[in-house]
């Protein structure tokens, strides 16, 4: 800590905020007195081009998160948290076309945001003497930089637990992941646009006091802090620098680099799908045609196997009458192949070559061809995701499946056999496994 505040102008000089404020800056918390910030790194500059790299990616990855609330079809009720109040978002039809672009919102949502991680630590670590400065506001309008900062920095991290630990693991969380990270989001969003709008002219000075070109050629023998700056981040008694600015740019950007070696796989596929060990169900499983990643087994559906064979029955509803169909006959209406990404809202995507009939005959069979929306039910019993709404253009769009088969092989049980939904674009949760029931809706 300084002794000598720098900005003595901005200090309340009289009446109650001033007592305030002195007896603040003379009793700090113990020990805050004695840290001493020594890297000769640290600096407005520094500061500024982490800041630069997030205020270009986080946009994406705030953008493409609520748009995959929209997508979980908020109109219906399936998007969750459902009552949101004023926070409510714009809702629209969720398109069914291209079949990809679930598979891109949230492939970067969540791809985007583990390469982000190193980068956001890095920044913070960038300006720790900032959440350690002490007394912690000197006027009305620090106070409110400090509780953006809070917003930012605790927003930022909550977004990044409780996202990291919903990919990791299948809901260990005492309350709704969904929820927490929804509003931790807008904690965040609120937190940040403050944070630019304040921040934003300090950046783009800070970027231009010196040319990255040169940072790339300086040496860590020739490395010198940066002038002393009013915001106290560059440290006022620096130790010799043990790592030069490109090195330290280099380890961050290294450090991105590898989260995204260890997270593309889960959406290009392929062989770079074995390194994609941050997405535990991003790897394969099953056998043969059906050897692709299994979001939640029949085993943990608890689907009684011995309702998946001879004595499963489809039942479609909302037409004059309930029409039941058994496979066979299900096998007999005209079938048809497409090739379509599965995209879980965990991250992972995986393009496979699924057979079976179009929802739109099927809507047609059970005699309401023009259906509003359609309610898919599944065997199991219980869970969130053991039914889903479709809007009526998913119902409609002609590679909008009841699947059947995959890459020629009938689904195993495990990816949904009997029968499951298969729509472009649609949020994996909502692809329907064990599916029991349609029911076409007039709205
Ligand atoms: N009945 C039912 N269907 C379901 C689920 C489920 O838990 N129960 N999980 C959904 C989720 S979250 C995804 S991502 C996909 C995954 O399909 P897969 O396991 O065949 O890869 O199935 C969806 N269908
Ligand atoms: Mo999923």
């Amino acid at each position: 800590m300084r002794s000598e505040p720098p900005e003595l102008d901005e200090n309340p000089r009289h009446g109650f905020p001033a007592v305030l404020w002195r007896t603040l800056e003379n009793h700090p918390p113990p020990g805050l007195s004695r840290i001493r910030w020594r890297s000769p790194l640290r600096g407005p500059w520094l500061t500024s081009v982490f800041g630069a790299v997030l205020l270009v990616v986080l946009p994406i990855v705030i953008i493409t998160g609520l748009l995959s609330y929209i997508a979980y079809g908020p109109k219906f009720g399936m998007a969750i948290p459902f009552d949101v109040g004023w926070l409510k978002l714009p809702s629209f039809d969720w398109p069914s076309n291209p079949s990809w672009l679930y598979r891109l919102t949230q492939g970067l949502h969540v791809g985007l945001g583990l390469i982000m991680i190193p980068v956001v630590l890095a920044k913070l670590w960038s300006v720790i003497p900032r959440l350690f400065a002490w007394p912690p506001a000197r006027s009305a309008a620090t106070v409110l930089e400090r509780i953006s900062l809070l917003m930012i920095v605790g927003g930022v991290l909550f977004e990044i637990v409780t996202g990291v630990l919903n990919i990791q693991y299948d809901y260990i969380f005492g309350f709704s992941f969904y929820t927490a990270h929804y509003f931790g989001a807008w904690v965040f969003i609120a937190g940040f646009v403050s944070h630019v709008a304040i921040k934003l002219p300090t950046m783009i000075r800070s970027l231009r006091s010196r040319s990255f070109l040169a940072v790339l050629r300086t040496s860590r023998a020739d490395t010198v802090p940066e002038p002393l700056d009013p915001d106290g981040l560059v440290a006022p008694d620096p130790d010799p620098p043990t790592l030069s600015r490109r090195g330290i740019l280099a380890v961050v950007g290294g450090g991105a680099l590898l989260v995204a070696v260890l997270t593309v796989g889960q959406t290009v596929g392929g062989w770079t799908r074995h390194l994609a060990i941050l997405l535990p169900r991003g790897r394969s499983y099953g056998n043969g045609p059906n050897d692709f990643q299994i979001n939640r087994t029949a085993a943990t559906a608890r689907i009684d196997p011995a309702l998946t064979g001879e004595r499963w029955r489809l039942q479609l509803l909302g037409g004059p009458a309930p029409v039941v169909l058994d496979r066979a006959a299900l096998a007999a209406m005209p079938q048809h192949t497409v090739e379509l990404p599965l995209a879980c809202v965990e991250g992972w995507s995986t393009v496979q070559t699924w057979s079976g009939v179009r929802l739109a005959d099927l809507a047609a069979a059970a005699g309401r061809p023009s259906p509003g929306s359609a309610v898919v039910s599944s065997l199991e019993r219980f869970g969130a995701f053991n039914h889903a709404r479709l809007q009526r253009n998913q119902v409609l769009n002609p590679q909008a499946l009841l699947a059947l088969r995959v890459n020629g092989a009938d689904l195993s049980l495990d990816h949904g056999h009997p029968a499951r939904i298969i729509v472009p674009a649609l949020p994996g949760v909502h692809c329907t496994k064990w599916v029991a029931s349609i029911e076409f809706r007039e709205v």
